[in-house]
């Protein structure tokens, strides 16, 4: 191409755009955006649930599921999954039949993590003071299970609202420590290492905060350290991506500072998403930061994911399906405009209003 074409030259047509971290494309149609849905809509949620459900199973003082009680808590709680995908006794073995069927054991350990007693409130309903807590949690597990000999990755995430498959409305995320690196980090280290290769060292993700700063396109929100952005070659309508401003590897690496930042990003950006549709906004959450597998991993630059499946209001979603699913990613409401659309949101939360 002769000459370098500008980021409107790009939107006025359908084209592809590369994403780095994890070294594939994705289809942008930003022509598409009016097409005509009757498809599946999604449930909105009904009343505000209570501060207390004496069913619920995350609840302080309630039974749960598995016949352990919960204490009477009144900060944060966690406790082992009692339903876990993996299990931390598992016998180390492999098995292998030619270069085609291949399996070996993975141990590991889950963690439930329960952001609040009240059953009431999600990250963007709580308040930095009560948030600051659950960042304390995130950085103190993070550490413990990492130190563990057996665990080369902690991953820490939230799946909130039915639409997302999370189990219960209760305030709470999990935490998955397993044996060997999970598909999505592992993807993003071997790109962070290339690229510093490619760059004499540079990290991938410091050039590109760098670059979006300076183009303010994609910015959603700056919070001292932290920031929020709509990535260039994001996939789900509203997705964003987190990082801090320092190159810090982990979430222990974090100051206290940082911390705090942190917090305060996650209550506003969130607000910002339940006040997009007036909804309690559904989406996938987490961390991504440096294995715990011994080596030094100095190229990772931890970061946090939100995927959020909702499109064009509280009841209808984005599905990955078909050529998706066969072919590339796509979306049809640009970047751009996401993180426009989320710039000029409100911080006050629409129930408070
Ligand atoms: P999700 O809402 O993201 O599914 O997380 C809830 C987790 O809590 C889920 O993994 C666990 C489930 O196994 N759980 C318990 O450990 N004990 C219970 O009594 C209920 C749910
Ligand atoms: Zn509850």
């Amino acid at each position: 191409m002769a000459t370098l074409p500008t980021l409107a030259d790009l939107n006025a047509h359908p084209h592809v755009r590369f994403n780095p971290l994890r070294g594939e494309w994705i289809q942008v149609s930003p022509h598409r955006t009016a097409r005509p849905w009757q498809g599946q809509v999604e449930r909105t949620a009904g009343d505000e649930p209570p501060r207390y459900d004496p069913t619920c199973y995350l609840c302080p003082g309630n039974e749960r599921a598995g016949g352990n009680r919960n204490p009477a808590y009144t900060s944060t709680f966690v406790f082992d999954n009692d339903f876990p995908a993996l299990l931390p006794a598992t016998p180390a073995f492999e098995s292998r039949d030619g270069d085609l069927l291949i399996g070996r054991a993975e141990p590991g350990i889950c963690r439930v993590v329960c952001f609040s007693p009240r059953h009431d409130l999600t990250i963007a309903r709580m308040s930095v003071a009560e948030l600051r807590p659950v960042v304390d949690v995130w950085v103190d597990e993070a550490r413990a299970l990492g130190a563990r000999p057996e665990i080369a990755y902690v991953q820490i995430f939230e799946n909130r609202g039915a639409a997302m498959g999370a189990s219960n409305p209760h305030p709470h995320g999990q935490i998955w420590a397993t044996a060997s690196v999970p598909n999505e980090p592992l993807r993003e280290q071997r790109a962070l290492e290339s690229y510093a290769g490619a760059h004499q060292g540079a990290c991938l993700l410091c050039d590109y905060l760098a670059l979006e700063r300076s183009r303010a396109e994609r910015i959603v929100i700056e919070e001292g350290s932290f920031v929020a952005l709509v990535p260039f070659w994001g996939v789900w309508p509203f997705e964003t991506l987190v990082i801090p401003r320092r190159h810090v590897a982990d979430l222990e690496s974090l100051s206290s500072g940082e911390r705090d930042d942190l917090a305060r990003l996650l209550t506003r950006l969130t607000t910002r998403y339940d006040n997009l549709f007036e909804t309690p906004f559904p989406y996938s959450m987490g961390f991504h930061q440096r294995p715990s597998d011994g080596a030094a991993h100095d190229e990772w630059h931890l970061h946090l994911h939100f995927f959020p499946p909702l499109l064009r209001s509280a009841t209808v979603r984005k599905f990955m399906v078909g050529f998706e699913m066969l072919g590339t990613p796509q979306r049809d409401l640009t970047p751009e405009d996401a993180a426009s659309r989320l710039r000029t949101l409100s911080e006050v939360h629409y129930r408070d209003r």
